[in-house]
């Protein structure tokens, strides 16, 4: 006779509980009885394949999971003090946060990050900054996330001269590198080379854990950032896994076999409001991953488990009453828990508006502390298994995503899809709808477009003075370049870029050398970038999902009117730039503007990633526009915005509007605004709010 279910779970479950009882595991509410798993009649286990119930048998009974707050600003000592602090109050693993000229593979000194450094994340350049930013934080002991793609392998590569400066070998690290490129090409946009040197990283960085870092997982193959730019669950769920799958062959192409690094792959997701869906959704990627690596070649079922960090939903975040942050972050963060998450980071209330303070990141942590300890929800496994609700979304989101996971493999997979920019334009399509949705009233979101406060009290926020930053690290670096042995650094990046340009010999392998030789994070990225070339994306503004989404909406109508009695008198429509400066690439906001304007009947040149002030003037004078409008999310605005007004002003363009949206701490409106900006929008500002505001800007300046 075969196994029950029951025996099966039970042999997985105590081999989990190593020597431990199993009845450590049950549990007495005030005279019930409480089982720690409760097994149905699907014949669905926990732990055991396909894993839809979780990955391990007595999943948080035994082991909660991972508190992982994402946190970085300013410079390695103030981060490093914050994360002692948080460690010090429950936090369990740590997950930095990198500034986005470090992402994007620039010193500080660079010219082309002035408005970047130390804002959204610590500023890393060199072996010497990493060894701060771990300082007194034994990295044999600790699990460190990493959130790095662009510039991966010279922060993987100080990461690891610094824990061996710190006396631990790489065998012993434990942690996580995101080192995920696609998803940068077709939303984050922290890429630097093109899609197939990248993607020759990837599977570098696979190879080299695969040998000397038996505890470190090599990648986390993220959807967060699609659900962040507005993918639907089903969207977010098939890009991901169809990423996966081509890490997988792109590290199997290189002779690695499937069972020797499959288990150190790993996932993170977004979770939203869609309380539900989101618990099915991390079901449904388990079920399909297990699946995916068995045709793949996979047989040991570590290989199979998909293990996933996750992180409540930043979109989700409001600026307008934004104590209603905390209330959506407790719910979006026991759908993560009840989908059965490995790691998990919980936003702070604050997030949508600047980086968040010491009050709000208790709160954020204190959020899962709470659940971890209070609400008793870790003492039974996967406790909405076999709901029909939830088992029914499960069911179709497995379906509904392998149908979207065939489509991109008929195209080749996901690297070549990506290359076409289909997979980024279908996202923007969703995000568009959504937007058009919330704007219209018919998706409710609380204290934005109903229950909206007269009045909204500031909140203390915190803010970095990046000029500060960024002359420390500029004296630092020049410290470096003074005291290191020149002729080993120089010699340690020409085998780099000989790695690079023979296509053999490991990069990281390189990298390390060079680390040690104290070579910049700038000068590793430099080396390798004078083979491989920097990656220009172009950019694609979709069309027409305004215009369908408001068919017969009389304010619309009337703001079309408005825009073509403009032509009329002015014999032309109304124009706009939209410009991303710095080195902040998210650009959700500026694509759904840049489409809901060109609907509505304005010209829309939308600018390219990464300009300077300077860029964003030129272009203006080379078009002609009437008005600019600025997309900052990054917090670069206070630096950058200035600067492109006074560009404009260089340039004799003082009749160009300058608007700005985004990301924008209300205690900056005054300066902006003193700067010269016209109006500022928020998150949640409705877009035809925006465009006629626009409007009357480009109005009021050309009647003066
Ligand atoms: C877990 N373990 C157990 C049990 N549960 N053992 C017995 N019984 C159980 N029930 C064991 C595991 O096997 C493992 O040991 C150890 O405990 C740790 O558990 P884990 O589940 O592996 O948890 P963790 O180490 O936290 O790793 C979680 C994953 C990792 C695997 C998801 O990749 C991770 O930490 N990811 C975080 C990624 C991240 O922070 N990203 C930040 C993005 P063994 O290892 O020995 O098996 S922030 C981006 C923000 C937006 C932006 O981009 O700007």
């Amino acid at each position: 006779m075969g196994k029950s279910p029951r025996d099966i779970w039970f042999h997985i479950a105590s081999a989990e509980l190593r020597d431990a009882p199993l009845d450590s595991l049950r549990r007495d509410y005030g005279g019930l009885a409480v089982e720690p798993v409760y097994l149905g009649e699907d014949g669905s286990i926990p732990g055991v394949e396909p894993f839809t119930r979780g990955v391990r048998a007595t999943m948080y009974a035994n082991r909660p999971w991972t508190i992982r707050q994402y946190a970085g600003f300013s410079t390695a000592e103030e981060s490093n003090r914050f994360y002692r602090r948080a460690l010090e109050r429950g936090q369990k693993g740590l997950s930095v946060a990198f500034d986005l000229a470090t992402h994007r593979g620039y010193d500080s000194d660079h010219p082309r990050v002035v408005g970047d450094v130390g804002k959204a994340g610590v500023a890393i350049d060199s072996v010497e900054d990493m060894k701060l930013l771990f300082d007194g934080i034994p990295l044999d002991e600790m699990s460190v996330s990493m959130t790095m793609n662009g510039a991966v392998i010279p922060v993987l590569a100080m990461f690891i001269v610094a824990a061996e400066e710190q006396g631990v070998p790489p065998e012993k690290l434990s942690g996580t590198i995101q080192n995920d490129i696609l998803k940068e090409f077709m939303v984050r946009n922290t890429y630097i080379y093109p899609p197939e040197p990248s993607m020759r990283i990837v599977g570098d960085i696979i190879a080299y854990a695969a040998e000397h870092m038996p505890k470190f997982n090599s990648i986390s193959i993220s959807g967060y950032h699609m659900h962040e730019a507005g993918a639907t669950a089903i969207q977010e769920l098939a890009y991901t896994l169809a990423d996966g799958m081509d890490y997988v062959r792109a590290a199997q192409a290189r002779g690695l076999d499937i069972d020797k690094f499959a288990g150190r792959l790993s996932f993170f997701f977004g979770i939203g409001m869609n309380f539900f869906v989101e618990v099915a959704k991390l079901r449904a990627a388990r079920t399909l991953w297990s699946k995916i690596m068995t045709d793949l070649g996979a047989t040991d079922p570590r290989s199979k488990m998909l293990r996933t960090h996750c992180q409540t939903s930043g979109v989700s975040l409001t600026e307008q009453d934004p104590y209603n942050n905390v209330v959506r972050t407790a719910y979006e963060a026991l759908a993560a828990v009840l989908g059965g998450t490995q790691s998990l980071h919980t936003n702070s209330f604050d997030e949508a508006i600047a980086l968040p303070s010491e009050t709000s990141s208790r709160i954020a942590r204190n959020t899962q502390l709470i659940l971890q300890h209070e609400t008793k929800i870790t003492d039974v496994v996967d406790p909405l298994g076999g709901s029909y609700y939830v088992e029914e979304l499960t069911r179709q989101l497995v379906e509904k995503a392998q149908a979207l996971i065939d489509e991109v493999e008929t195209q080749g997979g996901m690297t070549k899809a990506v290359q076409s920019g289909d997979p980024k334009l279908a996202i923007e399509k969703a995000a568009a709808i959504r937007q058009a949705a919330i704007d219209r009233g018919e998706e409710v979101i609380v204290g934005v477009n109903r229950y909206r406060l007269d009045t909204e009290d500031a909140i203390e926020t915190l803010e970095v003075d990046n000029a500060k930053v960024r002359a420390g690290q500029i004296a630092r670096l020049e410290a470096i370049r003074r005291t290191r042995d020149e002729a080993r650094c120089q010699s340690a990046l020409d085998a780099l870029r000989e790695y690079a340009a023979m296509d053999e010999g490991n990069l990281l392998d390189a990298a390390v050398a060079a680390a040690r030789a104290r070579a910049t994070l700038g000068e590793i990225s430099q080396a390798m970038e004078d083979v491989f070339g920097r990656y220009d994306a172009t950019t694609r503004v979709l069309s027409g999902v305004y215009s369908q989404s408001y068919a017969g909406d009389p304010q619309y109508e009337e703001a079309v009117r408005r825009i073509k009695g403009f032509k009329t008198s002015h014999g032309r429509a109304p124009s706009v730039f939209i410009a991303k400066m710095g080195q902040d690439g998210h650009d959700r906001g500026a694509k759904v503007i840049a489409t809901a304007f060109a609907d509505l009947g304005f010209v829309v040149h939308m600018g390219s990633l990464f300009e300077t002030p300077h860029e964003v003037a030129a272009h203006a004078e080379e078009l002609g526009v009437d008005a600019v409008g600025v997309s900052s999310l990054a917090a670069g605005h206070k630096t950058l915005v200035p600067e492109l007004i006074a560009a404009l002003r260089e340039r004799g363009l003082k009749d160009v509007a300058v608007v700005v949206g985004g990301v924008i701490p209300s205690t900056d409106y005054e300066f902006l605004r003193e700067a010269g900006v016209l109006d500022i929008f928020g998150p949640g500002t409705n877009v035809l709010d925006a465009a006629y505001s626009v409007l009357n800007a480009i109005e009021g300046r050309l009647s003066n």
